[in-house]
């Protein structure tokens, strides 16, 4: 056992000793807190840092990410944020920046009207990396000044102090080095990281994320930054492909309490000239494999709402099946991401979202909006029911078998 002293106080308080607690459990069961120790949880590190300077840039303080690999396998990420707090926490008598980094579930909401909505570790990010790295250094501009403090496996090495010289912006640097003693590997993936960081920039629109790969000479940069979001997302995964609408449609909503708003959905989606469909959904900006509320909340109203066209303007007979989930979705791309306070992961992998009341959130934004597009773009509209009813035509003349769901969703 390492000494556990305070080094500034020397003495063995309370919260010093709950805050070791707080470290042994995490490095005692590290799956517990990402997931795993392989490969997988090695880019978790990255992402809960990530997620971090994401909360912020969705709070409305941050414009840019940059995520760096050294060589030897270090990361650093450093955000234009307003910067972690720093100064004296009174609960714990200790600085709030140290607070941030050592104490599980030090997150909480933000200020300034966003809600906090980084899926990552419920909030407790920083301080498991920090436990999970041989060394960690936090740096925060902030107030002019730069406030500095390192650890090595979450525990301080010194306290947080002032460099000197002034900074004229604000924000928060993480360095960290994976611990070998936790990670079965140490070595980072270019591909994955890159995939990941593209993904984020796509889902948060006109935040810009830049990443460095030092290891290779000359460095490896890239930088996203996409104006339209999760409909430059949409347009970039049909790329190559023969389209049916120049543009990607686009629906948003929000759910209001009072004055907060507490949830938000968008959805962005395009026709190709294909037969799959690729519906990839998302959220607080984690991808939910397994689908869930959004999702079902999307198909219902894409299921209902191209029906009534179709019934309205005779493209269906009276004596016609209606179409089905699988007819109307076949050749469609679409994004869905939704951002709520308190996600609810469920299923296998944790990855289908149980929230009940995003369903009909979702289910209500795309019926308003889409039936709103096809009233006013009977062409576009035209081309979309046709394309459902070639489908479905297809489908019948395959034979039995081949509408597992009819006429459901
Ligand atoms: C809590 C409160 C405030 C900012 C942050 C956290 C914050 C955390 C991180 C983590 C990575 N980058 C970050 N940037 C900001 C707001 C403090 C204020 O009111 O100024």
């Amino acid at each position: 056992m390492e000494d556990i002293r305070n080094e500034v106080t020397g003495s063995y308080d309370a919260s010093q000793i709950q805050v070791l607690e707080g470290l042994e459990a995490v490095r005692r069961r590290p799956g517990m807190y990402i997931g795993s120790t392989d490969e997988r949880g090695l880019h978790q590190l990255v992402t809960e840092i990530v997620d971090n300077s994401v909360d912020e840039a969705l709070a409305g303080f941050c414009t840019h990410i940059e995520v760096f690999i050294h060589e030897g396998n270090g990361v650093t990420v450093r955000d234009n944020g307003r910067g972690i707090p720093v100064g004296y926490h009174e609960k714990t008598g200790k600085d709030a920046l140290e607070v941030a980094l050592t104490i599980l579930h030090a997150g909480g909401k933000f200020g300034g009207g966003g809600y906090k909505v980084s899926g990552g570790l419920h909030g407790v990010g920083l301080s498991c990396v920090n436990a999970l790295s041989e060394k960690l250094r936090v740096e925060v501009r902030r107030d002019g000044k730069l406030h500095v403090q390192d650890y090595s496996r979450g525990i301080p090495l010194d306290s947080v102090h002032v460099e000197p010289g002034e900074v004229s912006e604000t924000g928060t640097t993480v360095h960290f080095w994976p611990d070998p003693d936790i990670f079965d590997t140490l070595e980072f993936s270019y591909d994955t990281l890159r995939l990941r960081l593209r993904e984020l920039a796509f889902l948060n629109a006109g935040l810009r994320i830049t990443f460095t790969d030092e290891r290779v000479e000359p460095h490896r940069v890239e930088s996203y930054c996409y104006v339209g979001g999760i409909r430059e997302f949409v347009t970039f995964l049909n790329k190559n492909k023969e389209l049916l609408q120049p543009e990607p449609l686009y629906f948003s909503g929000v759910r209001m309490e009072g004055d907060m708003e507490t949830a938000s959905v968008e959805v962005a989606m395009q026709y190709n000239d294909g037969y799959n469909e690729l519906i990839l959904t998302y959220a607080n900006n984690i991808a939910t494999h397994e689908g869930g509320s959004h999702l079902v909340g999307f198909k219902a109203a894409l299921t209902r709402v191209v029906n009534d066209y179709a019934r309205k303007f005779n493209f269906l007979k009276a004596t016609d099946q209606p179409l089905s989930g699988d007819d109307i979705r076949e050749g469609l791309t679409a994004i869905i991401s939704v951002k709520l306070e308190e996600p609810q992961f469920e299923g296998q992998t944790k990855t289908k979202l149980g929230n009940a009341d995003i369903r009909p959130l979702v289910d209500g934004a795309v019926a308003d909006k889409l039936s709103e597009y096809l009233a006013e773009n009977p062409a576009q509209a035209k081309l979309i029911i046709e394309k459902c009813i070639t489908a479905s035509r297809a489908r019948d003349a395959a034979g039995p078998g081949t509408r597992p769901g009819r006429p459901g969703s």
